[in-house]
């Protein structure tokens, strides 16, 4: 195989032609039709860090080019997606990208990098790319809560992720360890709970706990999400805020307790697992919550906004007499039904914002869910598909295959500490995001798949690459491509070739030993 052939994800269509075409400091790069000033200098940061040429960007038509082009507005679909289709055209006299919106620009330029990077010197092999993704949501989703990242490694992470042609970063915001968003409104939710006394030391399974004593701490201010919000836009990556709620909220509870059931004085959470902490009903805490989700939405401008919902433990809520006075009131019979109420309050906030509430399969239980929300199905793949039945639209996230905080290889005890599980890179690769059990009729309904890097054993930058990659690279191309066009033997070929270029990245994947 030739080297440049070793795209990942694969492409659909690719047709080889002969020659190449030479960049040099002369090359310009050309706007054509819609196509945005800040596409082209996008184009010109990745030339500039590949080969080291400052190429210039201009609307004049000039010879031996590489010009952007764009046919079409950036209009959204009925659900908030673009279209992702791009030509790429590599002729030895001049190279051409076209799509209809600056989101398959967007790809187009990220294959144009992986070509780039896959030869010596400035050059690119001629070749005529025609292509689309598989699946609109294509994401990733990093936990800040329980270890905080810095804005540049959110912006590292967005930029490794766009590489292979993801289009949404999921960002795991708050949980029972750390609140980590400024929220104007609230101040005490970072400044009390974005801060744990300490950290348990090894896994939580192992008795007796054993702690350091080293206050942990991070958020990221309203100008900081601002900035990546900025940077994964110019790249078309949709950042997909998550505020989980009711449970998973020690750190809010610490921070504000008229939120919690219980009259005591809380900390953020310093071990893993699940805090039987829950926020209470009362309508103050309602919209306590909708005033987050309001700041939230107002820093996050894509159409998705995640509320969380999953393992909300119900006991304190069986024994509070305020929280059983409130069900009876709203005429609620069992707690599951008092969650489902409850992420229809927030629902209604969000819709009437023009966004779409995401929550995890939880969300499904205990009464109606609400019409247009969209179910992660993390549980396996039930959950996805009963929400189907109910022409909800899923996205596909089952730990059984794309959860990249489990073990990636055998004999775990060799690899770096992490939760649990096995999730190698060729049963990554084998994942099919759309049930069998799905009739066919309700397929649609399954916007895709996303991997999770949940942070309890993540502690840096550093390990978190050494989780997410190269099994993101497989689940790319899960993404991009149908079942029957994919091989796993051809893509360890192309593997071996794409890690030269993680490699002058710095990213720190796997070897494949
Ligand atoms: C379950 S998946 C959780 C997370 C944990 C994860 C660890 C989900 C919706 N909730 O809080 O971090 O397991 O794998």
């Amino acid at each position: 195989m030739n080297d440049y052939l070793a795209l990942i994800p694969r492409p659909q269509q690719l047709i080889e032609a002969e020659g190449v075409f030479n960049l040099t400091a002369a090359t310009r790069i050309v706007l054509d039709n819609h196509a945005e000033a800040e596409m082209g200098e996008l184009l010109a940061e990745y030339v500039h860090a590949a080969a080291g040429l400052q190429l210039e960007v201009t609307s004049a038509e000039t010879a031996g080019a590489i010009v952007l082009e764009q046919t079409g507005r950036d209009e959204p679909d009925a659900n908030g997606f673009r279209d992702e289709h791009y030509e790429l055209v590599v002729e030895k006299t001049q190279v051409r990208l076209t799509a209809p919106t600056s989101y398959g620009l967007a790809r187009a330029i990220q294959t144009l990098r992986q070509l780039l990077a896959r030869q010596e010197g400035a050059v690119l092999p001629c070749v005529r790319i025609i292509d689309e993704p598989r699946f609109r949501w294509r994401g990733m989703m990093m936990d800040v809560a329980r270890h905080f990242f810095t804005v540049e490694e959110v912006c590292r992470f967005i930029d490794l992720i766009a590489l292979h042609r993801f289009n949404r970063l999921h960002l795991h915001l708050t949980d029972d360890q750390g609140w980590r968003v400024e929220i104007r409104r609230y101040p005490k939710l970072t400044e009390v709970g974005s801060l744990r006394p300490c950290t348990l030391i090894g896994h939580e399974g192992k008795r007796p706990r054993e702690y350091d004593s080293q206050p942990y701490g991070g958020f990221f201010t309203q100008d900081d999400i601002r900035r990546f919000v900025e940077y994964a836009r110019r790249r078309r990556i949709e950042l997909v805020p998550e505020i989980d709620m009711p449970g998973h909220m020690q750190a809010a509870i610490a921070a504000y307790p008229e939120l919690g059931c219980l009259d005591a004085t809380i900390r953020p959470r310093c071990h893993w697992g699940i805090s039987q902490h829950i926020l209470n009903v009362e309508p103050a805490t309602v919209q306590f919550m909708q005033h987050v989700l309001e700041e939230v939405m107002e820093l996050f401008p894509g159409r998705y906004i995640h509320v969380g919902g999953d393992e909300a433990l119900k006991y304190e809520w069986a024994e509070s007499r305020s929280v059983q006075a409130r069900m009876l009131k709203l005429g609620l019979s069992h707690e599951d039904q008092l969650q489902a109420w409850f992420i229809n309050q927030m629902a209604e906030t969000i819709t009437a914002h023009g966004r779409t509430l995401v929550g995890w399969d939880e969300i499904l239980e205990g009464g109606k869910l609400p019409p247009s929300a969209v179910v992660m199905s993390w549980r396996g793949e039930k959950g996805g598909i009963e929400a189907a039945h109910h022409g909800n639209d899923v996205v596909m996230a089952p730990g059984s295959h794309v959860y990249f905080d489990h073990y990636q290889a055998e004999p775990t005890a060799e690899e770096p500490l992490a939760i649990g599980g096995l999730s190698t890179l060729g049963h990554v690769y084998s994942y099919e995001p759309i049930p069998s059990a799905l009739p066919a009729e309700e397929r649609h309904h399954v916007l895709g798949s996303q991997g999770q890097l949940w942070a309890e054993y993540i502690p840096s930058m550093k390990q978190l690459e050494y989780m997410a990659f190269p099994r993101a690279c497989a689940l790319a191309e899960v993404l991009w491509l149908r079942k029957e066009e994919r091989n796993f033997g051809d893509f360890r070929q192309r593997l071996a070739v794409h890690r030269r270029q993680l490699d002058a990245l710095n990213v720190n994947a796997r070897p494949c030993r």
